[in-house]
């Protein structure tokens, strides 16, 4: 399939004064390094990772909650979905029906101890709570209230290599986004189980979505099911991003 799966603009890097910064200094390549096509990528990357370090994205009151549409995915099940895959949907279909008891989120690459959680297992780990603003790639945002466990906890308890750079995480529809470890250690990013207070919902991932707040909205994957350290960049195909014609690094 050579064709985008999802009508989704693609976005260029939007800090467009990035090449006139001082970009030496950085640590390592960015994943893209080397293709002109993602200079875009490569520079926001690595302005942001240069001018905000772990900065974090802003928190707001309970009282600004406001409604949020459920966009994308919003049931893997569903063949009509675009990014529908037939096994993952499925198998997803009956953990749904089984209230999730059956669940598990599998963690494996670049950790000394790979292995599969129950949602029990995450909520016995220290939680955190943020009130956020998700933007979205096509035009709107919406904040709401996020509960989950910090990623980095999660890394950290499987025993995360060294060499780690990269954690790519996977969902029941076809696709995976790729984040890069410091915002995968960043305290914001969490995979959360509850939303507004309750369990979350199945349109918005339940039973377990990615919140990456210092990106755009496509990187806080929804019904997540597995995770992947890797020591490089391991580009997922056409199930990712870059070939979908999406930034990889959509940092805000
Ligand atoms: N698995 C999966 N995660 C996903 C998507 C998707 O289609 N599938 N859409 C992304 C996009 S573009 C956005 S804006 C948000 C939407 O989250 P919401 O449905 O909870 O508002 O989920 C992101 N995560
Ligand atoms: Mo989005």
């Amino acid at each position: 399939m050579s064709q985008p799966i999802l009508p989704r603009r693609a976005l260029i890097g939007g800090l467009a004064s990035a090449g006139t910064l001082g970009l030496a200094g950085c640590s390592g390549d960015p994943p893209t390094y080397g293709s002109l096509l993602r200079m875009g990528d490569n520079l926001t990357w690595r302005a942001h990772r240069l001018l905000f370090g772990r900065g974090l994205a802003r928190e707001y009151d309970k009282s600004e909650i406001t409604s949020i549409v459920a966009i994308g995915t919003t049931d893997p099940a569903n063949a009509m979905e675009p990014a529908f895959d037939p096994d993952q949907g499925d198998a997803y279909d009956r953990l749904r029906h089984g209230a999730f008891a059956d669940w598990r989120l599998e963690v494996a690459g670049s950790v000394a101890r790979p292995g599969f959680y129950s949602l029990a297992d995450l909520q016995r780990l220290p939680a955190r709570t943020q009130v956020t603003k998700h933007t979205c790639e096509e035009g709107w945002s919406a904040i709401a209230q996020w509960t989950g466990t910090p990623l980095g906890l999660l890394l950290k308890a499987s025993g995360v290599k060294p060499t780690a750079r990269f954690v790519n995480l996977h969902a029941y529809d076809m696709l995976v986004e790729t984040i890069d470890i410091v915002d995968a250690f960043h305290p914001q990013t969490i995979l959360a189980y509850a939303m507004n207070g309750r369990d979350l919902p199945v349109q918005h991932g339940a039973p377990l979505r990615a919140r990456v707040e210092t990106q755009l909205g496509y990187k806080s994957l929804k019904f997540l099911r597995r995770i992947v350290v890797t020591d490089r960049f391991e580009d997922p195909g056409k199930r990712g991003d870059i070939q979908n014609g999406w930034s990889w690094y959509a940092g805000i």
